[in-house]
């Protein structure tokens, strides 16, 4: 009963352009370097890229917070420049689908400039203005990064939103003119030929009227002031429906929305067919163990990944459609979560892959991922670039905390983990670039880089390409049942992928220590393993095994 779409039979691959290939050597990613990996990246299989943003911005936040959405990043190249993307991507049977960041954009956007000017400026209404309260801020909302959420105007004598950076303002969607000029925007894009939209934090756009004080328990819980109140606020869905309705609804594309904070059942109400919103949303809900943080220092324990995944595989629904991801810009990498035993990176990696690939649901790699890179973990505070890490040493230090505990909490959560340069080569600057880099190549370049695993038909690489292969020659993988086996047994994840053309079988040890196999199968229907010459009685360490069985 699930609808065929393009976008479901999709495997996805999100770059992050500032830190993907430099074409003219200042150091920094942009899209003609993108255009020279294309052929990379049909060659792995992929067949929609999803661009971290490319717009104009003065990178406070790496372009989440936008000057010109109608211009490209001068450090990225021009607009000629991605029109020849657009075409070269095309041409490779390859989508291609933007980011759009319309909770805020830049206090330098040209709005936010004219909103400030006065109180009766025709922009005023863009953003989000109070009175202070007793000459504070109008309401105890802290920002995603660090400090409170307003800042102070003095020509005005009020004060501005901001959920993430200070210079990052929030635009107020309760203003019609201001949706309609986003639709302009947006279908201006959409007529350029791209096939859709990844939507940032695009839960927040709708703040509870009044604006009333965050909980200071939920502050405790979460880490940010005043969330509850926009999380998913009172007209998110009315919304949502008038931007489809006025945009994407109007061609063939797909959009993903990023929300932050939704659990299985809010999220059914922004994706269902009938509810005409969004076609996915990337939850988060699998990306800590209960109880950890991004920062702290544990074990990721990959039972609770298992317990996660079951849950939106079998409850979603077949008329809500799942994403998959278990990395992007915003988090470590998975691998150094799992392990930090260099020789299970491998295996582990594989074991990701699998996961991601052989599930229901839209797969997105993110760049680097199919070599299985790991941390960057800079020691030094010069080496960090991200706004958020950067706020956070500051406010730990405030605190109290000793520098050298606030350092090892950003090297373990960092974004910078995992938006240091893609590692092509063992050549300098890890074939990236051939000058410094805008941010550090990462220590482990010369053993992990794609050149060396393009040689070697057992690495990272040649397992992702293998799985994206079977997952776009059998439709099994995309639209079969998901059947999980003896899913009680711990430390081992089983499942079948099954349709009337065919059975897939795939077995996982979930730890480093040796685990009963749950089911003996024919060792000639083993497909891909990542393992060579195992089939002994035991599964090893974080052992996958992928069967296709006979459906007769
Ligand atoms: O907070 C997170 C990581 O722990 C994510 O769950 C959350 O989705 C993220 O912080 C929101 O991210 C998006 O919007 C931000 C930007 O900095 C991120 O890079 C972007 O992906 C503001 O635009
Ligand atoms: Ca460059």
């Amino acid at each position: 009963e699930i609808k065929p779409t393009w976008w479901k039979e999709a495997v996805a691959y999100q770059i992050y352009p500032r830190s993907f290939k430099d074409s003219n050597q200042d150091g920094i990613g942009d899209l003609c370097g993108i255009i020279e990996k294309l052929d990379y990246l049909q060659e792995l299989g992929i067949n929609l890229i999803w661009l971290s943003p490319i717009y104009d911005s003065p990178n406070d936040d790496n372009g989440y917070d936008i000057r010109d959405y109608k211009k490209i990043m001068q450090e990225f190249g021009t607009m000629q420049d991605f029109d020849r993307l657009l075409l070269e991507t095309h041409k490779r049977g390859i989508r291609l689908i933007m980011d759009l960041v319309i909770n805020h954009t830049s206090d330098e956007h040209k709005w936010f400039v004219e909103s400030s000017k006065s109180k009766d400026n025709p922009y005023r209404e863009y953003y989000i203005w109070e009175k202070g309260k007793n000459g504070k801020e109008p309401n105890n909302w802290t920002s995603f990064f660090s400090g409170p959420a307003w800042n102070y105007d003095y020509k005005t004598n009020e004060w501005s939103m901001h959920i993430w950076s200070k210079k990052q303002m929030d635009l107020n969607w309760n203003y019609k003119p201001m949706r309609n000029d986003l639709y302009e925007m947006i279908n201006w894009w959409l007529d350029k030929g791209i096939d859709g939209f990844r939507l940032d934090v695009i839960n927040f756009i709708s703040k509870e009227s009044q604006l009333p004080d965050g909980h200071t328990m939920i502050e405790e819980l979460i880490g940010v002031c005043g969330v509850e109140n926009y999380a998913f606020g009172p007209h998110v869905h009315s919304y949502l429906q008038e931007l489809n309705k006025n945009t994407f609804s109007n061609y063939d594309v797909v959009t993903v929305g990023e929300t932050p904070g939704l659990g299985l059942n809010t999220s059914k109400y922004f994706t269902h067919e009938s509810r005409e919103e969004l076609n996915m949303i990337f939850n988060f809900e699998h990306m800590d163990n209960p109880g950890k943080d991004r920062f702290d220092d544990y074990q990721y324990d990959l039972n609770i990944l298992k317990k996660q995944l079951v849950k939106w595989q079998m409850d979603y629904g077949n008329s809500c459609w799942n994403s998959l991801f278990l990395e992007n810009h915003d988090f470590p990498r998975m691998i150094s979560k799992i392990t930090n035993e260099s020789k299970y990176y491998g295996v582990v990696g594989k074991l990701l892959a699998t996961l991601l690939l052989t599930l229901k649901g839209t797969p997105f790699i993110y760049q680097g991922q199919e070599i299985g890179m790991i941390n960057a973990g800079f020691d030094l505070l010069e080496e960090y670039r991200d706004v958020e890490s950067i706020n956070m040493y500051d406010k730990l230090i405030k605190k109290g905390m000793t520098k050298e505990e606030a350092l090892r909490r950003i090297k373990i959560g960092s974004r910078d983990n995992a938006r240091v340069p893609m590692q092509w080569s063992s050549n300098n600057f890890a074939g990236f670039s051939d000058v410094n880099p805008w941010i550090g190549v990462s220590q482990n370049y010369k053993t992990i880089n794609v050149k060396s695993q393009l040689k070697d038909n057992n690495s990272v690489y040649h397992f992702y390409k293998s799985l994206v292969e079977y997952r776009k020659g059998y439709k099994t993988l995309v639209y079969g049942d998901f059947i999980p086996y003896k899913l009680n047994k711990k430390n081992r994840f089983a499942y079948y992928r099954k349709d009337n053309e065919s059975t897939f079988y795939i077995e996982i040890n979930l730890c480093s220590a040796k685990q009963k196999r749950l089911k003996e199968i024919d060792p000639t229907k083993l497909l891909l393993s990542n393992y060579i010459n195992h089939i002994t009685d035991f599964l090893e360490p974080y052992e996958v095994d992928i069967y296709m069985l006979n459906n007769h």
